[in-house]
């Protein structure tokens, strides 16, 4: 009995003083595998594009709100507005001849473009021109905005490592200091890529060669390249799945030092494959489904989807494009990267149905 006073004592005592004993909570924290608090999720672009319309309608671009951005906020995160725990995915969008102000911060940022034409995105002085499938890179601590010179809307995906540089505590954000809201508009476009021509762009498998802490300094890779690169591998190979993956051209290295960009070609029924870290996928072209722990996904152009880590996915489609993002760069430079390919396909428990589309089910 007074062993059970002195315990409870030792506990309050504990809990005043600001320390947690580790026995009590050892297996919540040391878990056998990752315990993501995000959920296998999928936005579609049913939802969201009448969502981003509304939002070039009402909302203009201005200093301060910065972005016009829909930021994917997966339901398992707890209202925190990531995709997943540590990357941040978002569709952007700009109306017709709609400028979004320039601004630098430690946070990088990739966009793979949807749809539109007419918008390029100066990155330190740099115009590149956005088309649809190109991917365009906004290393960390460069000078970046948005410009809209044509007369149609623009929407592309976002992939930051905001959540990850959070977690260090090493979010630095600053407005450019003008004359103007922009860089001064430049003469040339392109000049990354007109600069590079040598050196690989791209690797095959979903993992590069080296670990580089150097942003790449080729800043766009154009579909019709990514597109040519999946062409050769699929006259060379007749996996149902291809990947390609980006890289820095002068280190082999991801594009970012913590994201890896890939685009998987979908013929058949990929194997099943689980990871650590976390992972975005954006639908560019094609109808499919995706099998994620035990959960059918089915997807099409402009859907966009979380896989959180350690979760099991297998693509199904008899012809689709996926770009997918990922925190794999963190990993391998940690140490801690690990891969599995399972034997079996999956059993299919169940259907996802996105909130929204359960909201119009239960109008009906
Ligand atoms: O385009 O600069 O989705 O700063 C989130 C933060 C996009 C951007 C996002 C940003 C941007
Ligand atoms: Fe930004």
């Amino acid at each position: 009995m007074q062993d059970k006073t002195d315990l409870d004592g030792l506990y309050a005592g504990l809990e005043a003083a600001a320390l947690q004993p580790l026995w009590t909570i050892t297996e919540e924290l040391l878990t056998p595998t990752p315990r993501p608090a995000a959920v296998p999720w999928l936005w579609s672009a049913a939802t969201m594009k009448p969502l981003a319309r509304e939002a070039i309608r009402l909302v203009p671009v201005e200093r301060g709100g910065e972005r016009r951005v829909l930021a994917l906020a997966n339901p398992g995160l707890g209202g925190r507005p990531y995709a997943v725990g540590t990357l941040w995915g978002a569709l952007q969008c700009l109306g017709p001849h709609e400028v979004a102000p320039a601004h630098r911060h430690t946070p990088g940022a990739i966009r793979f473009v949807l749809e539109g034409e007419g918008v390029w995105t100066t990155v330190d002085g740099d115009a590149c021109d956005m088309r649809p499938g190109d991917l365009v890179l906004t290393p960390s601590k460069q000078w970046h905005d948005h410009t809209n010179a044509g007369d149609s809307e623009m929407f592309w995906f976002d992939g930051l490592d905001l959540p990850i540089i959070q977690a260090l505590d090493g979010v630095f954000f600053e407005h450019w200091p003008g004359p103007g809201e922009s860089q001064p508009q430049p003469v040339e476009h392109n000049v990354s890529e007109a600069r590079r021509r040598d050196g690989s762009r791209y690797t095959d498998g979903s993992v590069t060669k080296a670990v580089s802490p150097l942003p790449s300094e080729l800043l766009i890779y154009r579909w019709s390249e990514t597109e040519a690169e999946l062409e050769r591998l699929g006259r060379e190979s007749d996996d149902d799945l291809l990947a390609v993956e980006y890289t820095n051209p002068k280190t082999g290295a991801s594009v970012l030092p913590t994201m890896a960009c890939a685009v998987h070609r979908i013929r058949g029924h990929g194997a099943p494959v689980r990871r650590a870290g976390n992972a975005v996928y954006v639908v560019f072209r094609g109808r499919g489904e995706s099998v994620i722990d035990g959960q059918r996904f089915v997807w099409g152009p402009g859907d966009m989807f979380a896989v959180p880590s350690w979760s099991t996915v297998e693509h199904i489609s008899v012809g689709a494009d996926l770009f997918v993002v990922s925190d794999e760069p963190v990993l391998r430079a940690l140490g801690i990267q690990r891969r599995e390919v399972l034997p079996e396909p999956q059993t299919v428990t169940g259907d996802f149905h996105s909130a929204s589309l359960r909201l119009q089910g239960a109008a009906s």
